[in-house]
């Protein structure tokens, strides 16, 4: 029984990462943005990989505002909140309550049953580089990293790369630290986050969601980060429409290549 219950668990485990090597969207980072991008994309037939540092995904959710666990959803992002029948309160306005436990697991539970795989204990530490385009992931355990052992990682190859890394948007500022290159953002580089600003923050995090370079997207709070946009604190509505917008500007351009290669063939 020993033997089965540990070649049950390495078998399974070896054919799902072998089965995800090459991937149409792999997400770095499964906060808010990360799991809504997974979902919608996995929805509409995609495969989709997401890397997760940490044991549990679902970054800054869980814990609210200083660990008071609800959050603050808009009018604008409840379709999302009732797609995935996820509970919320009217609090005032246009605001709504949601417990941050039941809204977390609920976006974690989603994104996997609609076939996103989600990866996590893993660090993503580069990307792939080919011919000016991002076009997959360096990964490692996040252990091996935080132990600072001198590892080689394993790589991923993706059509798209979302970074999902929230306010220290990692993976577009290695990208443009580590290739000389000019991102899609006013000044051409990572600007970095300004300081709280609900309003505009909230609203600039859906507008700044973009492809910033070749095979390189951004959501959430690293959207803002990169633009050099604000933060915003414990509302979350900016979070599920940045995740599902960047769900549909991949899934068109991924559908256009579709038709352009079956052109050239
Ligand atoms: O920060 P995070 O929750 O991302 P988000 O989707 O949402 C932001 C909100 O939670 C909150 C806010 C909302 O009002 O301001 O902060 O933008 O989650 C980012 C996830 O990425 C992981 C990190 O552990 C977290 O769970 N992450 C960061 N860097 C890496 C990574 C990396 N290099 N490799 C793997 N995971």
């Amino acid at each position: 029984m020993e033997q089965i219950v540990s070649s049950g668990i390495i078998d399974s485990y070896f054919s799902k990462l072998k089965e995800n090597l090459a991937v149409d969207v792999a997400i770095v980072g499964g906060g808010p943005s990360g799991l809504i991008a997974a979902y919608y994309l996995a929805k509409t037939g995609k495969k989709v990989a997401l890397f997760e540092r940490k044991l549990a995904p679902g970054g800054g959710m869980w814990g609210g505002a200083m660990m008071f666990n609800e959050i603050m959803v808009q009018k604008e992002a409840l379709h999302i909140l009732k797609e995935l029948g996820i509970e919320y309160k009217h609090y005032r306005d246009d605001y709504y309550t949601v417990d941050s436990v039941h809204a977390t697991s609920a976006l974690t539970y989603h994104a996997t049953k609609a076939g996103a795989r989600i990866f996590n204990c893993t660090s993503i530490e580069d990307v792939v580089f080919h011919n000016n385009i991002v076009s997959g992931l360096v990964i490692n355990w996040a252990p091996v990293h935080r132990e600072g052992m001198h590892v080689d990682p394993l790589i991923i190859m993706a059509k798209a790369v979302i970074d999902g890394t929230g306010h220290d948007c990692e993976i577009v500022h290695t990208v443009a630290r580590k290739n000389d290159i000019k991102i899609d953002t006013p000044s051409g580089k990572v600007m970095g986050e300004r300081s709280l600003a609900v309003e505009e923050a909230e609203r600039t995090t859906v507008d700044n969601t973009k492809e910033v370079f070749p095979g390189l997207f951004v959501s959430g709070m690293a959207a803002n980060g990169t633009s050099g946009s604000y933060r915003m604190g414990p509302i979350f509505g900016g979070m599920l429409l940045s995740g599902q917008k960047v769900a549909g500007i991949i899934s068109e351009k991924l559908a256009k290549e579709a038709i352009m290669e079956s052109a050239n063939n």
